[in-house]
C-alpha cells in the first residue's frame, strides 16, 4: 500500500542525492517539523485548561479546536521551497501549514487565543487565519481553499509573475464538487496551482471508503490531464521530492499539479472527540512510522546529526514555543469598541 519501507543504506543515500536536499535542509525541515508538534501540544494543553468537564464555549480558547499531530510531513514537506510571495491556502486545520509557511508563532498563538495582539487581532480565530506579509489564509468551509488558490495562481499567471498558489485540502474535502472544477480550470488554463490533498483517511468520523467511488484522488486528477502523484505523507522527504517538481513545473508556467498524500492524525477530528470510529491498533501502526521519528532515525543513519545535535534543536523549538504560549497568555484581549471594525458587519 502506501508508507514505504525504510531505504537500505545505499538506497536512502540515492533519495538524499536525488531530492537535492542537503544536511542543514534535512535540520531545518526536523526543527520546522519538531516546532509544529511542540506548538500543537500546547494549544492542546491549553485548549482543555478550563473545559473540565468538557465545555467547548469555556476555558482560556474557546470555541472548536483541530490540530494536525501527525501531519507535520505534509505541510513542511510540500511548503519547504515556497517564498513568502507565494500563496498557500489552508483549512479548518491549519496549524501546521501557517508554521511552514514561516508565520510568527507569536501572532499564531495570538489569534488562537483570541488576543488583540493575533494576526486578525482575535477575531478570527483559529480556522481564520490570514496572515498578509506570508500571502497565507485559511477556512473553516470544507472545500473552500480550492477555488481561492486556484483565484491567486490566475492572478499571478495574469500578471506574468512566476508565484505559485497551493491548496491543502482533506480527502474529505475533495469530495466537494469545488476540487474537480478547480482541477478542470486550472488544467484548462495551464495555472501555477498545487493541490495538496492530506489523507488522513476520515472526513470527521466519515471513512474515506464509504464516500468515495474511485480509491485515491490522484485518479481523479489524472482524468482532468493534471499530473497527479500519490506520496508517503509520513516521509518529509518523499513529500518534498513531488512538490519540487511541482512548483518548479508550475513557475515554469506548464500549469497545475495534484499531490494526494498519505497521512493520519494521531488525535481525534476536534478537541472533544470520541473518536468511536477507529481503532486503537489502527492509532498504534500510524504512530509506528510518525513522520519526526523517522527524519530523526534517517539524520542518525546518515550521520548528519547526532542526537546531542537533534536534542538542541528540540530545546531551541521547544523555548520559541514556550514564548508564543506566554505572548498569547500575556496579550490584551481587543477592546470591545473595535467589535465592528474590520469585519463584514
Ligand atoms: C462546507 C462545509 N461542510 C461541512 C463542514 C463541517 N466539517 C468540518 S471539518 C469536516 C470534515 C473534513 O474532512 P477532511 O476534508 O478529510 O479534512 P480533515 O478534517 O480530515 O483534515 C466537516 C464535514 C464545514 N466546515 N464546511
Ligand atoms: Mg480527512
Amino acid at each position: 500500500m502506501i508508507i514505504k519501507p525504510e531505504p537500505s543504506p545505499k538506497d536512502l543515500s540515492y533519495i538524499i542525492e536525488n531530492s537535492g536536499l542537503k544536511q542543514s535542509d534535512l535540520l531545518n525541515m526536523y526543527k520546522k517539523m519538531v516546532t509544529i508538534r511542540y506548538f500543537e501540544e500546547s494549544i492542546r494543553k491549553v485548549y482543555h485548561d478550563g473545559k473540565n468537564p468538557f465545555n467547548m464555549a469555556s476555558g482560556i480558547i474557546r470555541g472548536e479546536m483541530h490540530l494536525s499531530i501527525g501531519q507535520e510531513a505534509t505541510a513542511v514537506g510540500t511548503l519547504y521551497d515556497i517564498k513568502d510571495e507565494d500563496v498557500v491556502v489552508s483549512t479548518h486545520r491549519p496549524h501546521n501549514h501557517a508554521i511552514a509557511k514561516g508565520v510568527d508563532i507569536n501572532r499564531l498563538a495570538a489569534e488562537i487565543f483570541g488576543k488583540a495582539t493575533g494576526l486578525c487581532e482575535g477575531k478570527g480565530g483559529h480556522m481564520h487565519l490570514f496572515d498578509k506579509s506570508k500571502n497565507f489564509s485559511c477556512s473553516g468551509i470544507v472545500g473552500a481553499s480550492f477555488p481561492q488558490a486556484l483565484g491567486a495562481a490566475f492572478s499571478f499567471k495574469y500578471q506574468g509573475k512566476d508565484n505559485v498558489a497551493v491548496a491543502f485540502g482533506g480527502e474529505g474535502a475533495a469530495n466537494h464538487g469545488t476540487f474537480t472544477e478547480t482541477l478542470n480550470i486550472a488544467s484548462a488554463w495551464e495555472l501555477p496551482l498545487i493541490i495538496v490533498i492530506e489523507d488522513n483517511k476520515y472526513a470527521d468520523s466519515t471513512p474515506k471508503s464509504l464516500v468515495m467511488s474511485t480509491t485515491f484522488h490522484y485518479q481523479r486528477g489524472l482524468a482532468y490531464n493534471v499530473p497527479s502523484y500519490l506520496v508517503d505523507g509520513m516521509d518529509v522527504i518523499d513529500v518534498y521530492s513531488t512538490a519540487k517538481k511541482a512548483i518548479e513545473r508550475a513557475r515554469k508556467g506548464y500549469g497545475p499539479t495534484l499531490i494526494e498524500a498519505l497521512t493520519y492524525r494521531y488525535i481525534g477530528h476536534f478537541e472533544g472527540d470520541s473518536e468511536e470510529y477507529r481503532t486503537k491498533e489502527e492509532v498504534e501502526f500510524w504512530s509506528s512510522v510518525d513522520p519526526i521519528r523517522r527524519l530523526e532515525n534517517r539524520l542518525l543513519r546518515l550521520n548528519f546529526a547526532d542526537a546531542d545535535v537533534l536534542a538542541k534543536l528540540r530545546e531551541e523549538a521547544r523555548k520559541e514555543v514556550g514564548n508564543a504560549i506566554e505572548f498569547a497568555l500575556k496579550s490584551p484581549y481587543p477592546d470591545p469598541s473595535e467589535a465592528l471594525r474590520g469585519v463584514f458587519a
